[in-house]
């Protein structure tokens, strides 16, 4: 049965804001503090989804999840009615910012996916990620999980699975961390990791964070049950990292038999690239040296964080780009010479992005990859996948919820807490999601 990947992109949600809280994410931390729009963060990832599902392609969609998170605060200790946890935690904005963020619509680091053509017992496997690196996306994994299960809910096919334990030293950061080439005997797995969980002596960053771990990245593999001879455990350079590459996704992006990357991309290249020739043997290798684009200059385009995807009836792939390429005369001109008809690459669309390229998330940030066959598809909860219809109701609901602008001392404000959750209680049902969140069961910590 052939695979069709559907993206299943995050719906931007309501408290979307700059709380410069991802250290060695280099826009986050610029961006710390600055005013947001919540609506033209969803209106601008809602024109992707809705251009993704026009040039054809199968388009999904994943909720946001509850915030702020009233539970997340009442573990951190402040106490009384809802609003009163807000005012309570408005003293501390740090800890409301981090219980307020919206990063969950970043959901390539929502799981990592193995399709059933891949895995031993035929099912398509998610495994959440555990996100431990950074506090304010620790706390999605397991509402990630709920809503996972809320959308591919046949157990016969898909296999939700627990996300990895291990504390903050066994970081699992999902797909942006990983990418399924298509080999000649099925698919290929490239796992990129920063460092060990264990100290091996290994090259470390030395200024930013290494968040995924390759013992995280190993237990995923299990878990989906991979033939151990199609997966590769590549180690990303530290000093990309230190230059910040916070995820591979930053500097690599891979389709089918295609892999677009930075020439400083991982440890001891050649020999990562040599050995994935031999398991994708037509593997179109497009490596990008500094010279033409320095990793600098990739980290402010987002260039590999593009998404490529096969448009049907188009020979080459398209590159779904950030607008920030054609801004940086290096991207631009190397981008001119890429693509074209008989290229491997033959199109791309640029997308106004930059709510989300603010914080750091591209378009390939804001979408989780799901290798999935015809009747998979079927399988699938209905109501999450793109159509005219629903696009324009999602439009009308986001018009009709969420703040034209928010100042980072507006998340103190408990109607921000009423109106997200008038709007997500709202989504459950344009989704047909049922009771997912914790407001509609009813649930206190
Ligand atoms: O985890 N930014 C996200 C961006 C995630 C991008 N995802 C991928 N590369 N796949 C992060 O660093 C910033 C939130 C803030 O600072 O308010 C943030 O979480």
């Amino acid at each position: 049965m052939p695979l069709l990947e559907v993206n299943f992109d995050g719906l931007v949600g309501p408290t979307h804001s700059y709380a410069g809280l991802s250290y060695g994410n280099i826009a986050s931390t610029k961006s710390t503090q600055a005013l947001s729009s919540p609506k033209q963060a969803a209106l601008q990832g809602l024109a992707k989804m809705k251009a993704l599902l026009d040039m054809g392609l199968v388009q999904g969609v994943l909720p946001p999840q509850e915030r702020p998170d009233v539970i997340a605060l009442r573990r951190f200790g402040f106490a009384g009615s809802d609003e009163e946890v807000i005012g309570h935690a408005a003293q501390h904005p740090p800890l409301l910012a981090l219980c307020s963020s919206a990063s969950a619509m970043w959901t390539a680091n929502a799981a990592t996916v193995a399709p059933s053509l891949d895995a031993a017992d035929g099912r398509v496997h998610f495994t959440p990620a555990n996100l431990l690196a950074k506090a304010h996306r620790a706390i999605e994994a397991d509402a990630t999980r709920r809503a996972l299960s809320a959308i591919f809910c046949d157990t016969e096919r898909f296999f939700i699975h627990e996300p990895l334990p291990g504390g903050t030293s066994f970081g699992d950061e999902g797909a942006a961390n990983h990418t399924r080439l298509q080999g000649s005997d099925g698919g290929v797995h490239v796992f990129a990791y920063g460092r060990s969980a264990f100290d091996d002596g290994s090259p470390a960053p030395q200024k930013f964070p290494a968040r995924q771990t390759l013992e995280a990245s190993q237990s995923v593999a299990r878990l989906h049950a991979l033939d151990p001879t199609r997966v590769l455990f590549v180690q990303q350079r530290p000093e990309t990292i230190d230059a910040g590459v916070f995820h591979n996704d930053v500097i690599a992006v891979g389709h089918h038999n295609v892999l677009l990357l930075h020439e400083r991309a991982f440890v001891d290249q050649s020999r990562v690239l040599n050995a994935l020739r031999v398991l994708v043997p037509d593997l179109v290798a497009i490596e990008v040296s500094e010279k033409d684009v320095t990793v600098d200059e990739a980290v402010r385009s987002y260039l590999f964080n593009s998404q490529l995807v096969r448009v049907p009836n188009q020979q080459g792939l398209t590159l779904v780009a950030p607008a920030e390429c054609q801004d940086i005369p290096a991207v631009r001109d190397f981008l001119s010479g890429l693509i074209g008809e008989g290229k491997p690459i033959s199109n791309m669309q640029a997308f106004d992005l930059r709510q989300s390229m603010r914080n750091g998330g591209g378009p390939a940030c804001l979408r989780l990859r799901v290798p999935l066959t015809q009747d998979e598809i079927s399988a699938v909860n209905q109501a999450c996948l793109l159509t005219e219809e629903r696009y324009v109701q999602l439009v009308n609901w986001v018009h009709k919820h969420y703040r034209e602008e928010l100042a980072p001392s507006d998340l103190a404000d408990p109607a921000l807490l009423r109106e997200s959750r008038q709007a997500l209680d709202e989504l459950t049902q344009i989704l047909h999601l049922g009771s997912l969140y914790s407001f509609q069961m009813n649930e206190t910590a």
